[in-house]
């Protein structure tokens, strides 16, 4: 019976056909030395680049420009590797176990059970890779998570259908005052400016619907609610001075894809002077032209609706869009 087969154990039968002991040792230390040479080549690889970059980050977007997206980055690249090693080496078994226990005759080859180190070895081998990739995660979670008293700036980034306000706050909570703003409209990209090497405060709340606030190069986005919540998250500074296109990350109605705005991320000197013109009464462009910027969104542009009355509705012209 198939089922008895199991407890066939023709060890006697293959152990008179195995070599000796010292063919034995040899492929022992054969298989020390592939070892070997396999983590060698490993910690070279580790060592001598850049993994993330040399693997296009693993499929993670790069060129974070805050504290907080370069570990969450490292996170993800250490979580790969962690998998890849894994994943190596039991494939490696796989095939180990396939090209040494293939058919060679009716005999079945050794049945191995209750062997308490192997079963102690696959049960606390992933309970240990868990635990080590939870705790990072957690330590990575909590430090993105981090919220301090006195934020270098903070801005209030209010959504609504379908377009941005930034209002640049002189505190935190809902009870602040707001001492600038920038209002994004169908025409005009709003462009939020602010420094480098300054901690920011973002507080979120929506006018409508659930929104959701994503510049791709900070590495995160959060949703924003409408109510009375008011998501926050800061970020300890800004790496880079730059123009980053930012976008809505949920789906909220009909010009869901028109909810683009830019992250204009400037000197510290430059952010007060932008700061101070916008609370003289300029508009966002002359302020911006004020500290030698360009005036309107430089990496998005408005979205052309192409409604028009002749197209709105091309079987009833007459019902189109403004008629
Ligand atoms: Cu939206």
């Amino acid at each position: 019976m198939v089922a008895r087969s199991s407890e066939v154990r023709p060890s006697a039968v293959r152990h008179s056909a195995s070599p000796g002991a010292g063919g034995r040792r040899r492929r022992g230390a054969g298989r020390l030395a592939g070892l070997g040479l396999g983590g060698a080549a490993l910690l070279v690889l580790l060592t001598g680049c850049d993994v993330g970059k040399t693997f296009d980050g693993f499929g993670w977007p790069q060129g974070g420009i805050t504290p907080q997206s370069h570990r969450m980055y490292d996170l993800w690249i250490a979580s790969c590797i962690a998998a890849l090693a894994v994943g190596v080496f039991v494939w490696g078994l796989i095939f180990w176990c396939v090209i040494r226990y293939r058919k060679r005759g009716n005999e079945l080859p050794v049945q191995t059970r209750y062997n308490l180190p192997m079963e102690f070895l696959y049960t606390i081998a992933p309970i240990l890779v868990v635990s080590v990739l939870f705790y990072y995660t957690a330590v990575v979670q909590t430090g993105v998570d981090k919220t301090t008293k006195n934020p270098d700036v903070t801005v209030e980034v209010v959504a609504f259908k379908w377009n941005w306000q930034f209002n640049y706050r002189d505190g935190q909570g809902p009870d602040a005052k707001t001492v600038a703003s920038v209002l994004g409209t169908s025409d005009v990209i709003p462009v939020l400016v602010l420094p480098t090497g300054k901690s920011i405060r973002f507080e979120e709340t929506s006018r409508d619907v659930i929104h959701s606030f994503w510049v791709p190069e900070l590495l995160f986005k959060r949703d924003v609610m409408p109510g009375n919540v008011r998501n926050v998250f800061e970020v300890t500074s800004l790496d880079q001075e730059g123009a980053y296109v930012g976008r809505c990350a949920e789906l909220c109605g009909t010009y869901h894809a028109f909810m683009n705005f830019e992250l204009r991320v400037v000197s510290p000197q430059e952010y007060d002077q932008f700061l101070t013109e916008k609370k003289a009464g300029k508009s966002t462009q002359d302020a911006l032209r004020a500290i030698g910027k360009e005036p309107y969104a430089e990496k998005t542009k408005p979205f052309d609706t192409r409604r028009a009355k002749n197209n709105f509705n091309p079987s009833d012209a007459s019902a189109g869009a403004g008629s």
